[in-house]
């Protein structure tokens, strides 16, 4: 799944194409994630996990179901920076979510992602 940036790395990294140096070089990516992306739950996780190949140092992470409806959510690892980043939940009601996360890689880039999934008791 593409990594959605913000608008001024993405010039950048568009500019670097133009140079033919390689753009994504000292970046950090979003690996696999907990839950997998539109997968459907019959109960909160304990966490939602996001595992990167470099450190990232999360700076905001944020949970909201389809009505945008913001649940309280924080990485345990507060802004250290981190390969794995793990959220922690409480118990959520039936709903579909967009979990969000932004951070800065090891190059300094703001990299973000996000990831949807849904809880239906059956
Ligand atoms: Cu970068």
């Amino acid at each position: 799944m593409p990594i959605p940036r913000a608008a001024a790395v993405a010039i950048t990294m568009a500019f670097g194409l133009m140079m033919a140096v390689p753009p994504a070089l000292g970046h950090s990516e979003q690996q696999v994630t907990h839950p997998e992306a539109g997968e459907q739950l019959d109960t909160t996780p304990d966490a939602i996990t996001v595992e990167f190949d470099a450190p990232m140092r999360i700076t905001s992470v944020t949970l909201k179901d389809g009505d945008g409806t913001a649940f309280p959510v924080e990485a345990a690892s507060g802004r250290d920076a981190v390969t794995t980043l793990e959220v922690p939940l409480q118990p959520l009601p039936d709903a579909a979510y967009t979990f969000s996360w932004r951070g800065l890689s090891e190059d300094g880039h703001t990299m973000s992602g996000e990831l949807s999934f849904s809880i239906e008791a059956r």
